[in-house]
């Protein structure tokens, strides 16, 4: 595997904090086997964590307003595996790359996939877009795309998909992720459920194309692009299209896509048990679709996500395997270092939620001693499980302390000096 970033810095950066982890590992191990649990087993467990990163992040994002593009930003799908062979490197969390097309359409899929397996790295969902006009696309998405009132939009939108699972399969990805930005922008544009029968029977075709072992999943969203009705608002309307359409059909839920104060954990408790849960969208926010960094805003509500995928797991055995993936846009901070700090909070999230004691919480639940309940939750989350996660990064080979070793590294100079900046858009999400 190559290394990217040269591993003889990451061993001289890890050996400057040897010693104060270490002593931070060794405290912390006495205090959970007070609580009866095992560090080095938690240790383990943290290094079998993964999530993976999109393609699309690695670049600077944007609003409405404007881009301010970064430095040394990937330019092409090569340059933007590269940056994440970098997130790998130093964190061993995030081993797959999610890739969206035709934004990361490379000219040669068998090259792109070597390039992957040398860097270390596979794939995880691609995303199909069918949000944004194409140049050169002969039909407009502007007032739909497989809910268009245009049957030519439709055939169009769903051969785009359809060519996204051959360019994942060629590349060893085994899901589809289908967000559509589809509504209404004014009450009586559109027929509410004829724009439902529309997408139902466009993702029929496309479902008829899924290999034997492949996922589709459908992301839903409350609002934007149409910002009075959106066809794929909820997961209602996600789980019942995805019910609709059969058991390769699973819902994704990508954490910014609700409003303010929604029970997000509740949802993904609701589609465990219906056997609907395809994945997750790993961002945060505060006002909506704001897609900042995981855990930047509500680790508690992060935290409470993964408690519920804890318990699941405990139902579901080894076949509960959510996909996690993270989806964000970073404006004013560099790219390679928030997807890294992003990918330990997720990570951080599921090590306290596999130190909650199960058994005492389902007792205090049965004893409806609900103060305690609420602390038995607290006291894992309170847990500072930091010694646990630096620990497991540098057992896997990673760094003790990814953004210090990135930036010892000068790997943001070195890309900066080959990499021009190029004006307009960086494929890099909200532009
Ligand atoms: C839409 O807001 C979304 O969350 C979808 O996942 C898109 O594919 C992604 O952002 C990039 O625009
Ligand atoms: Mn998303």
């Amino acid at each position: 595997m190559k290394s990217v970033i040269d591993a003889g810095l990451v061993q001289d950066q890890n050996a400057k904090l040897d010693a104060n982890l270490q002593a931070d590992y060794d405290a912390l191990g006495g205090v959970l086997s007070r609580r009866g649990v095992d560090i080095d087993k938690l240790t383990a467990l943290a290094q079998t964590f993964a999530v993976a990163v999109p393609s699309w992040g690695a670049g600077t994002g944007g609003t409405r307003f404007a881009r301010f593009p970064g430095r040394g930003e990937p330019r092409n799908v090569f340059e933007k595996m590269e940056d994440c062979a970098v997130i790998n490197q130093l964190t061993r969390a995030t081993p797959a790359v999610s890739l969206h097309f035709p934004w990361d359409k490379p000219s040669d899929v068998q090259e792109l996939r070597g390039s992957a397996e040398e860097l270390g790295l596979g794939f995880d969902a691609v995303n199909s877009n069918t949000f944004q006009d194409q140049v050169g696309q002969e039909h407009t998405y502007k007032y739909g795309s497989l809910t268009s009132m245009n049957a030519a939009a439709r055939a169009q939108a769903v051969a785009h998909n359809i060519e996204c699972i051959e360019l994942g399969q060629a590349l060893g990805s085994k899901a589809l992720t289908v967000w559509v930005g589809d509504g209404a922008n004014f009450p009586g544009q559109s027929n509410l459920r004829g724009a439902l029968e529309r997408y139902l029977d466009s993702m029929r075709s496309i479902y008829a194309a899924l290999p034997d072992d492949w996922n589709i999943f459908i992301e839903h969203k409350l609002f934007e692009p149409a910002f009075y009705a959106t066809t794929i608002a909820d997961w209602g309307t996600s789980f019942a299209c995805a019910t609709t359409l059969g058991p390769k059909a699973k819902c994704l839920v990508d954490l910014g896509h609700h409003a303010p104060n929604t029970n997000i954990e509740m949802i993904v408790a609701r589609l465990a048990q219906f056997g609907k849960l395809g994945g997750f969208h790993f961002n945060d926010s505060k006002y909506g679709d704001d897609d900042l960094d995981s855990g930047s805003i509500n680790p508690f509500q992060l935290f409470l996500v993964f408690n519920e995928l804890a318990d699941a797991a405990l139902r579901e055995g080894a076949a509960f395997k959510p996909a996690y993936m993270l989806d964000q846009s970073h404006n004013v901070t560099d790219p390679i270092e928030s997807l890294m700090s992003s990918a330990v909070e997720v990570q951080r999230a599921f090590v306290q939620s596999a130190l909650v004691d199960r058994a005492e919480l389902a007792s205090l639940q049965e004893q409806n001693d609900v103060l305690q309940a609420a602390q038995c939750l607290k006291r894992a989350f309170r847990t500072d499980v930091g010694p646990i996660l630096a620990m497991a990064r540098v057992r896997s080979g990673g760094a003790a302390d990814p953004v210090a070793a990135y930036r010892a590294s000068g790997y943001r100079d070195r890309v900066a000096s080959v990499r021009p900046a190029k004006a307009g858009a960086s494929s890099s999400g909200i532009v």
